[in-house]
């Protein structure tokens, strides 16, 4: 067989469980979002930021993928909502049938929020549909803002960009309006939030994105 006829057969069941998820979410009112982003562009920061946010009674719970340590999931555990890591060996991606393995024994029907911190990588996790309802791309100021233009897929799949750590916009150089033009191109639908998870700049506009957001699933649950 082929390598393309192998990547085709694991991307199709992958496809099938991811279907499957998907379906079991809307059964059970779960929004589900998948972060991705390079290494340390700030996935677990905004994470920590958002849990901090939540009323203790929110019914959320994250699982954080890595290759290698558990290290995201003891920073998140913190905030008391169900937390946990998926540890993937050297995968440069989560895949749908580890989201299906480590939901096994968390009850849906107690949940309406489901966090999901890829691993990080800017190209592998864009291939792989967890069943999310919306897939969220962030990209730090230190990065560049030509990897729209190099990393295409991930943004043009992306309902969000977050443009992370706008705290350091004075000490590098990188052009916000670059990075928004580019996203634009590959993606003209792309909705661009800017934050700082450091000092907090812009965490409204994403607190209140993830709750329009949540409700607009919800409707279309409904509808
Ligand atoms: N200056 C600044 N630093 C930030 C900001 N957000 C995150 N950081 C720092 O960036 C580093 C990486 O952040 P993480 O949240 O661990 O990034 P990550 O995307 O989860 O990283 P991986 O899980 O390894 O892919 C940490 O040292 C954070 O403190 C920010 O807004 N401004
Ligand atoms: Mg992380």
């Amino acid at each position: 067989m082929t390598r393309v006829a192998v990547e085709q057969k694991v991307l199709s069941e992958n496809q099938r469980i991811a279907a499957e998820l998907r379906e079991r979410f809307r059964q059970n009112n779960v929004f589900c979002l998948n972060l991705i982003s390079s290494p340390g562009s700030g996935k677990t920061s905004l994470l920590e930021r958002t849990l901090e946010a939540f009323p203790r009674d929110m019914r959320v719970a994250v699982l954080t993928g890595d290759i290698q340590t558990e290290n995201d999931a003891r920073r998140l555990a913190r905030f008391g909502f169900p937390t946990r890591q998926i540890t993937t060996g050297g995968t440069c991606h989560l895949d749908a049938r580890m989201i299906e393995k480590y939901l096994a024994d968390w009850s849906l029907a107690d949940l309406n929020l489901l966090l999901i911190e890829n691993v990080g990588n800017l190209v592998c996790p864009s291939s792989y549909d967890l069943g999310e309802h919306a897939k969220i791309v962030l990209l730090s100021v230190t990065e560049g803002d030509d990897k729209p233009l190099k990393y295409p897929s991930i943004f043009a799949k992306s309902e969000l960009m977050v443009l992370n750590k706008v705290d350091l916009l004075p000490y590098v150089p990188f052009s916000v309006q670059q990075a928004r033009e580019n996203a634009l191109r590959v993606h003209p639908g792309i909705e661009i939030i800017e934050v700082s998870c450091t000092t907090g700049q812009g965490l409204d506009n994403w607190m209140a994105w993830l709750q329009s957001r949540h409700e607009q699933a919800l409707t279309a649950v409904s509808a």
